[in-house]
């Protein structure tokens, strides 16, 4: 550990002076806990991450394409009998994973706890989204005679949270050997004039790097070097809070190995030209998707020449990768994204401070982004009332609410079909 005055030194050096105040409060364990996170940060990087907040974010219309797309509904008799044949071949032989990405702070559902804590109030009694999902892994296992396994990625805040509630629910009844929990790295939130920010913890405050960050994560807490253990070949990389993921799709999967491509997705029509979904296109010849954040309004709206949204492929993130693919990408380091947000901190005189606007920045690297590092991805269309029903906000769309309609619309429809 270095030794105090190198410590102050460093921080001086990188315009974090207030920070010296607080360590000088501290002494014994609490002190030496903050020394050793202050060890850690890499200021070069986070140097680099604030000014890129003085940046805008270069959307380039001139390099921007569309990017070809499968309709399922479209295909023939024969093209879907070949990809579903592929993938139920693969799955079969025990070739495929899933990893459910678990690490997001889940703020717009203001749920206390990890989001796939959250009960549907679906069905009388309610079931977990983490219940949702483990019964859809439980219909393809029997489907396809295999336990297929499943990893889950967590957050350093809500890790601990996540193995309890599965414990206590004994996996709802899978087999624990094949749930393997991994947690994703943080980076330090910056105030917007780019100060670290300390919380009521006396530790400097730091939230999950982005959904971006499975690749890295994968790899540096062996997940992936147990994929390749049991011999799996593709993996499906999904968000928790979609109660209509369907998390072993064969089709999907002999499309994208039936086309020799090493990526794919699912996308669904684009409800409107402001939805809260990024979009598919290519961006210099590379598979792209730009998020909602980030695409500008008249590319939004622009319609092409049927009338339909030009930009309307939307991403559900159901995507598929393959295992060298995912060793490929871990060993990239993606763009970060900056998310303006409101985080409570301690300020000099030890007051906790709840601001009323957002006044930080939290850093989040996009799964997608991944994708630009190939030449091409295969994109399959599904229909939205079958396969999106995301839960993200308390209330209006993508809520509670809007996601027990499309679920239990899509299970007593399936039930009229028996
Ligand atoms: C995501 C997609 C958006 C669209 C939308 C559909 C990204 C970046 N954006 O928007 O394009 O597909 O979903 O519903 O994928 N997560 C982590 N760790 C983190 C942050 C997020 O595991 O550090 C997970 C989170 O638990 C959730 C998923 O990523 O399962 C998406 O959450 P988000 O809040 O990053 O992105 P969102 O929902 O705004």
């Amino acid at each position: 550990m270095k030794d105090y005055k190198s410590i102050e030194n460093l921080l001086k050096a990188n315009n974090q002076e207030h920070i010296i105040d607080f360590l000088n409060k501290l002494d014994g364990d609490k002190k030496d806990k903050l020394i050793r996170q202050i060890e850690k940060i890499d200021f070069e990087q986070l140097q680099e991450l604030y000014e890129n907040t003085k940046r805008e974010v270069e959307i380039k219309e001139n390099i921007i394409e569309t990017i070809k797309y499968s309709d399922k509904e479209k295909l023939s008799y024969e093209e879907r009998n070949r990809y579903d044949s592929i993938g139920e071949q693969i799955i079969k032989s025990n070739k495929y994973a899933v990893v459910t990405m678990a690490g997001g702070q889940g703020t717009r559902l203001e749920h206390e706890g990890p989001k796939g804590t959250f009960k549907l109030d679906i069905y009388g009694k309610g079931k977990y989204i983490f219940e949702i999902l483990i019964d859809n892994l439980k219909q393809a296992n029997k489907k396809y005679g295999v336990t297929i396994p499943w990893y889950i990625m967590t957050s350093k805040e809500n890790d601990e949270a996540t193995r309890n509630f599965l414990e206590k629910n004994n996996y709802f009844g899978y087999d624990k050997n094949n749930i393997i929990l991994f947690m994703q790295s943080e980076l330090p939130l910056l105030s917007l004039e780019g100060k670290l920010l300390m919380g009521k913890d006396m530790k400097i405050k730091e939230a999950s790097d982005g959904n971006g960050g499975v690749f890295s994560s994968l790899r540096s807490t062996g997940a992936l070097a147990d994929m390749k253990e049991r011999g799996i070949q593709w993996v499906f990389i999904g968000g928790v809070d979609n109660v209509l993921a369907k998390l072993a799709d064969i089709t999907l999967l002999g499309m994208t190995v039936d086309q020799n491509l090493e990526i794919g997705s699912k996308s669904v029509v684009k409800d409107n030209p402001h939805e809260r979904v990024g979009v598919f296109c290519k961006m210099n010849k590379h598979p792209k998707v730009i998020e909602y954040t980030e695409l500008p309004s008249h590319m939004a709206e622009e319609v092409d020449n049927n009338g339909e949204l030009k930009f309307g492929e939307s991403n559900i993130l159901c995507h598929l990768f393959s295992i060298n693919a995912v060793e490929k990408i871990s060993k990239e380091v993606l763009i970060y994204h900056t998310a303006v947000k409101k985080n409570s901190y301690i300020n000099t005189e030890g007051k906790e401070i709840i601001p009323s606007e957002p006044n930080s920045y939290k850093f989040e690297a996009f799964i997608f982004d991944a994708f630009d590092l190939f030449d091409d991805m295969a994109i399959l269309r599904v229909k939205r009332e079958e396969e999106f029903a995301p839960v993200k906000n308390k209330e209006g769309a993508d809520s509670p609410k809007t996601a027990k309609e499309l679920y239990e619309k899509y299970w007593s429809r399936k039930e009229e079909k028996k």
